[in-house]
């Protein structure tokens, strides 16, 4: 595992997950896909277009899911009680994730609903399970629409609350900068795995 970038808030790692365990996760994923519909885009923000991928959620705790809770926890020194169960996001040709912020949003009237399975999402770990398609990067566009060129095995981490101490007393806030989209695929099929990693236990 090496790290190949960094800033205070976001790091990229080289050779998290193996080559095998990354086709393993698309095999055993690739009967379980549907389409949903995203309620949870920006404000202002909506369209049925927004997420036009497949996706899964693999069952917390089973095996197939070890290694990348494992990786996440090493990782981000954030105990796997905390995170959601993985989520499998298929990407066909075409296919995108427009501009989005993964905290729960403050004006969404889903908000307080959304904070009782474990507080709000604080980081977010996204694994790469495969390069053999052409677009489909990550970006984050108020980093000057820096690009996170998809590598199987490859894992970005950000987090999306920062920690501020505000009269004495620690406050998270929300970090603007981690706004980010998966670029429209050009060619063939991106695979990726998200953790969202929330602020307590987390019973999704
Ligand atoms: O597909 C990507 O590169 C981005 C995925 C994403 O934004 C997310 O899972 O929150």
């Amino acid at each position: 595992m090496e790290l190949v970038l960094e800033s205070n808030w976001f790091k990229v790692y080289d050779n998290v997950l193996s080559g095998e365990y990354c086709d393993k996760l698309i095999d055993f994923s690739t009967g379980l896909l549907f389409k949903q519909p995203l309620d949870s885009a920006p404000k202002g923000h909506y369209s049925k277009n927004y997420r036009t991928s497949n996706q899964c959620f693999l069952q917390k705790d089973s095996d197939i899911v070890n290694d990348l809770d494992t990786a996440a926890e090493y990782l981000t020194k954030i105990n796997r009680e905390n995170f959601e169960s993985t989520s499998i996001i298929r990407y066909q040709e075409g296919q995108e994730y427009k501009p989005h912020n993964d905290f729960f949003n403050k004006e969404s009237p889903h908000y307080n609903r959304m904070l009782q399975s474990g507080g709000n999402r604080i980081a977010t770990a996204l694994f790469y399970l495969n390069d053999n398609f052409g677009g489909g990067e990550t970006q984050f566009i108020m980093c000057d629409e820096l690009n996170i060129v998809p590598k199987k095995g490859r894992c970005v981490i950000w987090h999306n609350l920062l920690e501020q101490m505000v009269f004495g007393k620690r406050k998270l806030i929300e970090n603007k900068a981690s706004y980010h989209s998966g670029l429209p695929v050009l060619s063939g099929e991106k695979w990726i795995a998200t953790k969202w990693i929330r602020e307590n236990k987390c019973t999704l």
